[in-house]
């Protein structure tokens, strides 16, 4: 905006001069409006009272900074106005905080929040009051607010700290323990181990000693389910028999004139199955001195052989009886479906075996009951209670180990601060989920059911304030859920947000001393008195009770 022309009139070059000057340098000293004190310096005319633009693309006369005519290219020349609008408009919003913003928004009208001074409207058009004072008090006090939980965090922080220092020392001597227990705990095991097959083996030597003793028991035991079983054996033969009879008679003295499809299918179906039966290898003859055990799995084999055949028979005859024609009136058929009705109510097919029978189920062998057989299993029992015991405290040393190995391969931090909340779990509930985070360990979110949204996987960037968690359940047309966990200070550790950026890749942010700024200058871990406190409960970490934290071995 060209101003300085020749062509205007008295009144206006009048009234531009006016303007100019108050526009040309700060109220309090000769420094151009809109020049920062820093920058002072570089705005003072030579011996000539000529200036260079900051960039020396020019020199102009002193005179014409801040004269609303835009001279240099770098718009150093007009700090003050928004001739060239590139460059910075210094305000000195005493009672707030100094500021600057872009000269464009010099007297435009509108009373910039940067600006609470009001000094970037100061052509008359518009009144910006100055505000700095209540502005200032009001960001002092936020800056107070902010502060407190600074200083609150780090001394919560420095015990985190002292805690993660102290808890690598003392998990490196544990594992210096276990590992040194080790070779005990596996020899304590293989001894066990060979005294309890030693204790096996003198009690078969000692149980096949007594061998015919124990068979003659078991014989004992045994013997009222044999006699049973063979008897049901003999009753299931003899209904097998009574039922291939009466098909035989059937097969022999039913009409041969009367064409009835159902007698004839169920005839051809007997003839079928004789000559099935006689194809049949018959069961090898078991040793007269088998095993009472054997003798009756036997009987219940050949038991259920029958059953089958019965079945068969029994599938034949109430095919016919079902479709026969009653108006041949053929003796053998009535004879036939008479044995078939009074042995049916009887029969169970669908379990193919008689109404209401149980099957009989061997018994367990009844210890042998004498001081010597006593002895033996006793000592078994304890031998067997030794191994489990060395077997436990092996696993123990074991599990110790991979635990410890597991912590202390962890990164919680140059400064170990995150050792304190490895294994600590927060919930957030919003409207339509619950999620929850193990720090280190998995995210999740539920509603009626849980879907894993994925697993620790390392810190993002150096600064040991973000986490990711990946590898979670699979996406419907997507990626597999992963979570971005993202913290900033605050006294206490919990989530504060939960929200869904992109689908199915979550952003928890979590608010912790964790992350608190530590004063420089500052021995971070040496809190000096405060942190006797630490020592016994992690404050910042988990208040017992408190709602939506707990630990992980709770969950
Ligand atoms: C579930 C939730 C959502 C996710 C959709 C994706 O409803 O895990 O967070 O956006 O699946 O299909």
């Amino acid at each position: 905006m060209k101003s300085n022309s020749v062509c205007f009139p008295i009144l206006a070059t009048l009234a531009l001069s006016v303007a100019l000057t108050r526009a040309n340098v700060n109220n309090n000293n000769n420094t151009p409006r809109g020049v920062s004190p820093s920058n002072a310096k570089l705005y003072v005319p030579d011996s000539g009272g000529t200036w260079s633009c900051l960039d020396g693309s020019k020199i102009i006369p002193f005179s014409a900074v801040n004269d609303d005519y835009c001279d240099c290219v770098d718009g150093s020349d007009e700090p003050g106005t928004s001739a060239c609008g590139t460059g910075q408009f210094y305000c000195a919003n005493i009672g707030h905080t100094p500021s600057s913003i872009k000269t464009s928004r010099v007297n435009d009208g509108v009373c910039d929040e940067e600006c609470c001074d009001g000094s970037d409207e100061y052509d008359g058009q518009t009144h910006c009051p100055n505000v700095c004072e209540e502005v200032g008090a009001k960001a002092r006090e936020e800056n107070d607010r902010i502060q407190s939980i600074q200083n609150e965090g780090a001394r919560l922080r420095r015990g985190f700290i002292k805690y993660g220092k102290a808890n690598k020392v003392s998990l490196a001597n544990e594992l210096e323990t276990l590992k040194g227990q080790v070779d005990k705990v596996q020899e304590a095991l293989t001894d066990a181990r060979a005294k309890l097959d030693a204790a096996n083996e003198a009690q078969d030597a000692y149980l096949e000693g007594s061998k015919s003793e124990r068979e003659a028991a078991r014989k004992q035991q045994l013997e009222p389910i044999i006699q049973e079983q063979t008897k049901r054996l003999k009753y299931a033969t003899e209904v097998r028999d009574m039922l291939r009879l009466t098909l035989q008679n059937l097969k022999e003295k039913h009409n041969k004139n009367y064409h009835d499809l159902a007698v004839k299918g169920t005839v051809s179906g007997f003839d079928e199955y004789i000559v099935a039966q006689g194809e049949k290898t018959e069961p090898a003859q078991e040793d007269s001195d088998i095993s009472s055990d054997r003798q009756f799995d036997t009987l219940v084999d050949e038991t259920s052989v029958v059953l089958r055949d019965i079945g068969t028979l029994h599938d034949l005859l109430d095919g016919m009886k079902r479709d026969y024609n009653t108006e041949y009136n053929d003796e053998a058929v009535l004879a036939a479906v008479r044995v078939t009705e009074d042995f049916e109510v009887t029969w169970d097919s669908s379990r193919l075996d008689f109404v209401d029978v149980e099957h009989l189920v061997l018994p367990e062998e009844l210890p042998v009951n004498n001081p010597e057989a006593e002895k033996f299993r006793d000592e078994v029992d304890l031998a067997q209670e030794a191994f489990n015991d060395a077997s436990d405290k092996e696993s123990k040393v074991q599990e110790g180990i991979r635990e410890i190995e597991r912590k202390l391969n962890m990164d919680f931090g140059p400064d170990e601060t995150f050792a304190q909340l490895v294994d600590n779990c927060f919930d957030f509930k919003d409207t339509e989920y619950t999620y929850s985070i193990c720090l280190f360990g998995d995210a999740n979110q539920s509603s009626h059911s849980s879907t894993h949204l994925g697993k620790f996987s390392g810190w993002e960037g150096d600064n040991y304030d973000v986490q990711m968690y990946t590898g979670g359940a699979k996406c419907w047309n997507g990626p597999e859920r992963s979570v971005k966990l993202v913290m900033s200070c605050g006294t206490k550790t919990e989530i504060v947000s939960v929200t869904e950026p992109e689908k199915c890749e979550y952003l928890f942010k979590l608010q912790t001393p964790a992350v608190c700024p530590i004063p420089e200058g500052e021995a971070e871990g040496e809190g000096g008195a405060e942190d006797q406190e630490q020592e016994q409960s992690a404050e910042g970490v988990q208040q017992e009770g408190e709602e939506n934290t707990r630990k992980h071995d709770e969950l």
